[in-house]
């Protein structure tokens, strides 16, 4: 069976944790401990290693099944031992950025610096969660920022509510397809270069 390594990443807050639960068929292995910095967000508590759960994507027929694991990495760069280790097995990234977060295009930037590596492995998708809480910046905004930084990359940007499992899942298909679709140009491209 194919498999995908997809990281949910992004600020603590975002709504990693929440996402990973809304999608996992299988029970969350969560590691959740008390939260000691409730200035940077005000929750009891806060992913200390990382969130981990999977999704088993049916097969039409002519395709086979994918297992698609799910990690949410803990956000506070302090834990950004495991970061490193999660980025080598990652195929590709939902970034999660909370749109009432203190600096949500800086927090968003951050991350995409980080984890740009991954963009080349596979692909990115940027979800804005909390835009029920906070209606500013609009997602067009961070697009734009986003164009402005990396001029040459196609980071689709969407509005996410990791609470609801069509919208999280939307996202999630989105990431998929395009890392499909890459792997697919460059296996087209290899067989062309081996046919020169
Ligand atoms: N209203 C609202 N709450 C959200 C949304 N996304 C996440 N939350 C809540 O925000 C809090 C932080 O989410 P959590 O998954 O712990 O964030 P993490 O630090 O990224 O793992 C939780 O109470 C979520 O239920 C959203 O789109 N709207
Ligand atoms: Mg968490």
């Amino acid at each position: 069976m194919s498999e995908h390594v997809i990281l949910f990443a992004g600020p603590m807050g975002a709504g990693k944790t929440t996402a990973i639960q809304t999608l996992s068929e299988t029970k969350v292995i969560a590691t959740e401990a008390t939260n000691n910095d409730r200035e940077t967000a005000d929750k009891p508590t806060t992913t200390v290693a990382l969130d981990y759960g999977t999704i088993l994507l049916g097969g039409d027929g002519d395709t086979e099944d994918e297992l698609v694991r799910l990690y949410g990495i803990p956000g506070q760069r302090r834990f950004s031992f495991m970061w490193s280790i999660l980025k080598r097995r990652a195929t590709g990234m939902v970034l999660l950025v909370h749109n009432d977060a203190p600096k949500p295009f800086d927090a968003m930037l951050e991350f995409l610096d980080e984890f740009g590596d991954l963009y080349d492995k596979g692909g990115i998708v940027v979800g804005i969660t909390r835009a029920d809480v906070s209606n500013r910046p609009l997602v067009p905004d961070y697009s734009e920022v986003i164009a402005s930084v990396y001029p040459n990359r196609l980071i689709p940007v969407f509005a996410v509510d990791p609470r609801n499992a069509d919208s999280v899942r939307m996202a999630l298909m989105t990431l998929i397809a395009n890392i499909e679709m890459r792997a697919m140009f460059r296996s087209i491209a290899s067989g062309a270069q081996a046919a020169v």
